[in-house]
């Protein structure tokens, strides 16, 4: 392992609301990656680059050393860390109260959730959440039919797939433009900074003036 640091974003979203808190720590990223083809961009600090990757390979690369740092959402870590049975061992110093959203429960707006949920019915739920959406629904004791989806959950229950999705929601728009309606929340969502634990103890020289110095960022 480099003496320097490795941080991992994913492009997007959480890039563009990571890039104030850098700077404020005294980090600039050198490119742009929405027209870099570069995977590696290179900061004005000798000892700090950056790693993109997609968004919930995150704590992966994280966990395993590819990166000594990165940035993803709780619904991402949550769902990861159900599915490696509880946990998955990353140091998380702080909530950087960036990319917020909730995760919920949608449906058809002809769908009778609150009726299927009172009379006991199985309900088919598209997710790629199934951990978290697992753990939701045995907690209500609610029988469900999980369908693992990667993308477009919203088309699931338009097309018949499902009775319900569990989704991020924001601004609602994406429900509202697909004639959906949020029937639950499960969870507020934010991102938060993930640490790899042995780096913690042989970069601590190197992270933890960086850690400080966004949890300043962030309180600031
Ligand atoms: O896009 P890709 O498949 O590579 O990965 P990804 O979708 O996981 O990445 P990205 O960048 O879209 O999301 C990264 C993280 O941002 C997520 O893990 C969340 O923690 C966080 N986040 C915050 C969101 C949203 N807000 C959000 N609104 N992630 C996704 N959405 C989607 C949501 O899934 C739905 O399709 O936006 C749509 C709803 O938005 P509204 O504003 O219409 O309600
Ligand atoms: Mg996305």
């Amino acid at each position: 392992m480099s003496a320097g640091l490795t941080l991992a974003l994913s492009k997007g979203r959480i890039f563009e609301e990571t890039l104030p808190l850098l700077r404020a720590a005294g980090v600039e990223v050198l490119e742009d990656p929405e027209t870099s083809r570069k995977l590696i961009l290179p900061t004005n600090r000798d000892g700090v680059r950056v790693v993109l990757v997609r968004a919930s390979d995150v704590p992966t690369y994280v966990q395993y050393g590819g990166a000594d740092l990165g940035v993803a959402g709780r619904d991402v870590l949550h769902e990861q860390a159900l599915a490696q049975g509880g946990s998955h061992g990353l140091y998380q110093p702080l909530d950087l109260k960036i990319a917020r959203c909730r995760m919920s429960v949608a449906t058809r707006a002809d769908f009778d959730y609150a009726a299927a949920v009172q009379q006991g019915s199985r309900i088919r739920v598209a997710t790629k959440y199934t951990e978290i959406a697992r753990q939701h629904f045995a907690a209500k004791g609610v029988h469900v039919d999980l369908i693992k989806l990667y993308g477009s959950m919203e088309l699931a229950p338009l097309t018949g797939l499902a009775d319900a999705i569990v989704d991020l929601v924001s601004t609602g728009g994406t429900l509202r433009a697909n004639k959906l309606v949020e029937v639950e929340q499960i969870m507020d969502i934010s991102s938060r900074l993930v640490v790899n634990q042995a780096a913690l103890k042989l970069k601590r020289e190197a992270l933890r003036p960086l850690i400080d110095a966004i949890a300043k960022a962030v309180s600031a």
